[in-house]
């Protein structure tokens, strides 16, 4: 590890990173942050539509991170711009199994994006999720929506902008450590 790694993971060890998880009604933002939950946190009883927001405390790897769990559905997407302050990460959560809503969530993404051009990928990093991917029949089939989103997001932030691509499920938990790998990294984005 060279020093500017260990001065960072340093700092990191001394401060809280927020994290926001955004997206679409549905699209599994819950039950995501419940699978990164520690296992006797972990809710036992189904989860239901977020209304407003919930905060969970994470560990991971001696970073500690508040994550900002925010509800979707529409009545509640013009509040979403009142939680970006002091945000590091922002997780973007799109449901890949339903790609009729792929325009709807990309026109969300891209107004958040518009009112602020400062903040989504240079204030913050972003970490696209595509969840559900239990769902999708097929590995040729997620493959496709995994390309056509790519391209799309393509449009959507300008060429300077990393954006991290991770699938999941956050029924069945594969990718959850990706994820969790992911988040790590992204907040070392603005140290
Ligand atoms: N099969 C499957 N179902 C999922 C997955 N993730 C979430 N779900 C289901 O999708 C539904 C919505 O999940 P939530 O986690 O409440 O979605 P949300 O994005 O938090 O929704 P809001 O709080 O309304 O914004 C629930 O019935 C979940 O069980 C997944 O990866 N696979
Ligand atoms: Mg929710």
């Amino acid at each position: 590890m060279g020093l500017l790694s260990i001065i960072r993971k340093q700092k990191l060890k001394d401060k809280e990173i927020r994290c926001l998880i955004l997206g679409l009604d549905n699209s599994g933002k819950s039950t995501i942050v419940n699978k990164l939950l520690p296992e006797d946190e972990q809710s036992k009883n189904g989860i239901m539509p977020t209304v407003g927001f919930q905060i969970h405390s994470l560990i991971i790897r001696d970073v500690t991170i508040s994550l900002w769990d925010i509800g979707g559905q529409r009545t509640l997407r013009p509040f979403w711009d009142n939680y970006f302050d002091k945000t590091q990460v922002m997780i973007w959560c799109i449901d890949v199994s339903l790609s009729m809503r792929f325009d709807e969530t990309l026109q969300e993404l891209r107004e958040l994006v518009n009112r602020d051009e400062n903040r989504i990928g240079y204030e913050c990093a972003v970490i696209i999720v595509l969840n559900k991917i239990d769902l999708v029949e097929s590995k040729s089939e997620l493959h496709q929506r995994y390309i056509l989103v790519e391209s799309k997001l393509k449009c959507l932030f300008k060429p300077d902008i990393r954006i991290t691509l991770v699938r999941c499920s956050g029924i069945t938990g594969g990718g959850i450590d990706d994820l969790r790998d992911h988040l790590v990294e992204s907040c070392y984005f603005t140290q």
